[in-house]
């Protein structure tokens, strides 16, 4: 007979041992994007400690909506090595174009980073960063619904070696750093420099480039990468996004031995 009981507290055992288990991170990626998911999962697969924020309910960002709800993703040539490394199958559309589904791409990501170690918490926001000796050493989290509603209850806090802003176009993490701290980034202007209009083929690799540590502690991937460097946008081209989470994960293995 199934206790109703024993249900509730398998559910409130198991989250309150993942939670406590993620208290104490090498890495503390906040976004469920395709630049977070790959970074998680390179890093999980690396054996590090390392867990994910969003504040949705469903990780996976803007690649469930592919391009304009068309759920289907373009990757090009370079892209395409991270999905052949990864294990994910693309249609060849024209010479150095792929396509596959992203509802595929997002919930194949999601899976692979899942089982290769990485926690995710969906639901959770970033609401603040910790500071400790002049460099980013943390996050402020608390329920998503608790920061829509804007209610006020206090945050629990988290220890990271190293936190990765993988918040796509309004680069959360950078921005609250910014607006709190008046710090200066490692970028053009010292501040969020801001993302640029379309222009694909500068923009992916602008999302690469940009992909790197700009303040002690705090890397950035993917479009928060152009916002706070100041990249051009590229669309529903997803290669950029897949080599940016690689990136960051290969240096931040590196930092981390
Ligand atoms: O925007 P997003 O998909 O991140 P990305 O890795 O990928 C960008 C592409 O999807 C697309 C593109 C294609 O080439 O340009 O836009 O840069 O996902 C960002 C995730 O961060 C979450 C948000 O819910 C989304 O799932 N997020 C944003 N702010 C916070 C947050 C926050 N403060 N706390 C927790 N999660």
């Amino acid at each position: 007979m199934l206790n109703e009981v024993t249900i509730s507290r398998g559910i409130i055992d198991a989250y309150m041992k993942k939670l406590s288990d993620a208290l104490e991170l090498d890495v503390a990626i906040v976004g469920g994007g395709p630049s977070g998911l790959v970074a998680g999962l390179y890093l999980a697969k690396a054996g590090k400690r390392v867990a994910m924020f969003d504040r949705r309910l469903s990780i996976g960002g803007g690649v469930w909506g592919g391009g304009m709800m068309f759920n289907e993703v373009v990757v090009q040539e370079e892209g395409k090595a991270v999905l052949d490394d990864l294990g994910f199958f693309c249609q060849l559309f024209q010479p150095g174009y792929y396509t596959l589904d992203s509802v595929y791409l997002a919930s194949g990501l999601v899976y692979k980073a899942v089982s290769a170690g990485l926690k995710i918490f969906n639901l959770v926001a970033m609401e603040d960063v910790v500071i400790k000796q002049g460099r980013v050493a943390g996050l402020v989290i608390n329920w998503g619904a608790v920061e829509t509603l804007k209610w006020h209850v206090d945050p629990l806090t988290l220890h990271a070696s190293y936190v990765l802003d993988a918040t796509g176009h309004p680069a959360n993490v950078a921005e609250v750093l910014v607006r709190k701290m008046g710090v200066r980034l490692d970028t053009a202007t010292g501040g969020m420099v801001g993302e640029k209009s379309m222009e694909a083929e500068t923009g992916e690799i602008d999302t690469v480039n940009n992909s790197r540590e700009v303040y002690p502690g705090l890397f950035v991937s993917g479009m928060a990468a152009n916002a706070v460097c100041g990249g051009y946008r590229m669309g529903p081209v997803f290669g950029g996004m897949l080599l940016s989470g690689q990136k960051v994960a290969r240096t931040l293995i590196e930092r981390l031995q």
